[in-house]
């Protein structure tokens, strides 16, 4: 057992016969599809989503067997629930290679709008620190008296840049965005972002889920908003067990609770403010946080989560 792993060795992006590689991130990798003359296709993308998980701003080892079919299936999920709200980029979960079979999606490419659009409808993370500051938001003023994990009055509209890989997201004001898209898609920007989050709380909190906060993704076509990337993911958004909801201290994270307490034990001696990357996760810890995954797709959707294969 290596004490400093490799993260790109936790789940490489694979090469795919008929695809160009175009990007990762820490969890999920990007390509281009070929046509048949070899040529990148310049209107689709295929995302793919690895079962690589993060933690503390780290890629750990290993994988979390399932991860990426999980989340992929729930993101599909969710853009059939919000089908009636917004247009989504979704071409076909069925045209991929064998290989990503379950965990990639054939979209359609689009131009992508330069903000974050996050949604809160619980206090906590970054505004939670502006909260304290000032009592604002984003901007909105809210009531004195919320703590940490306090529910909103209604859910706020906190956009972020999009920063450069390996740097953080900082906010925006409403105004910078009005600025940078114009003040109509930002308009609907938010009021999309909104409608999204409540309609992802109304159905996850009759299965026992919270879901604090959530970025999404909007492409541009003739001049109207396509939901594209994933959405309403543990990855995209922060669940929490509604059975434990206490408001005045930092809630369990439904997915990551196991990895996060682990990490931060005596047993896996790291310090998570120094520069070692984190330690290997032991299997019991893998096999818990798999079952999360699972567990919070089978209670959300009502669906067995099959695993391919
Ligand atoms: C999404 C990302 C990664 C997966 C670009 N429909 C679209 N059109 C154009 N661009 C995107 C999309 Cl979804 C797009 N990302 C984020 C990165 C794997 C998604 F490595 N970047």
């Amino acid at each position: 057992m290596s004490e400093h792993p490799d993260p790109s060795s936790a789940s490489p992006a694979p090469e795919l016969p008929g695809y160009r590689h175009v990007y990762s991130g820490k969890v999920r990798d990007l390509y281009a599809p070929l046509d048949p003359s070899g040529a990148v296709r310049e209107d689709l993308l295929l995302l793919v989503a690895s079962d690589r998980i993060s933690a503390f701003d780290h890629v750990l080892q290993p994988a979390i067997p399932d991860k990426g079919a999980v989340l992929t299936q729930l993101s599909l999920w969710w853009f059939d629930q919000l089908a009636d709200l917004v247009p989504n980029h979704v071409v076909s979960a069925t045209e991929v290679p064998d290989e990503v079979r379950g965990r990639a999606v054939l979209v359609r490419r689009l131009s992508m709008l330069p903000v974050e659009c996050v949604a809160r409808a619980y206090l906590t993370g970054g505004g939670l620190r502006e909260y304290r500051a000032d009592g604002r938001v984003s901007g909105v003023q809210l009531p004195g008296g919320l703590v940490d994990g306090s529910r909103l009055p209604e859910p706020v509209f906190t956009p972020s840049t999009k920063a450069p890989a390996g740097e953080h997201d900082e906010p925006m004001t409403y105004a910078q965005v009005e600025e940078t898209i114009g003040p109509d898609l930002a308009a609907a920007a938010r009021d999309l972002t909104i409608a999204i989050l409540a309609r992802g709380n109304e159905i996850a909190a009759e299965r026992g889920i919270l879901i604090a906060d959530t970025k999404v993704e909007f492409g541009v076509e003739e001049g109207r908003l396509i939901l594209a990337d994933e959405v309403l993911t543990p990855d995209s958004s922060r669940f929490w067990p509604a059975e434990q909801w206490e408001p005045g201290h930092p809630q369990p994270s439904f997915d990551k609770e196991f990895v996060r307490e682990w990490l931060t034990s005596p047993e896996a001696g790291w310090d998570r403010t120094g520069d070692t990357p984190p330690p290997v996760l032991p299997e019991d810890v893998v096999e818990r946080t798999r079952a999360k995954y699972i567990e919070a797709y089978e209670r959300l959707t009502g669906r067995a989560f099959v695993p391919a294969g």
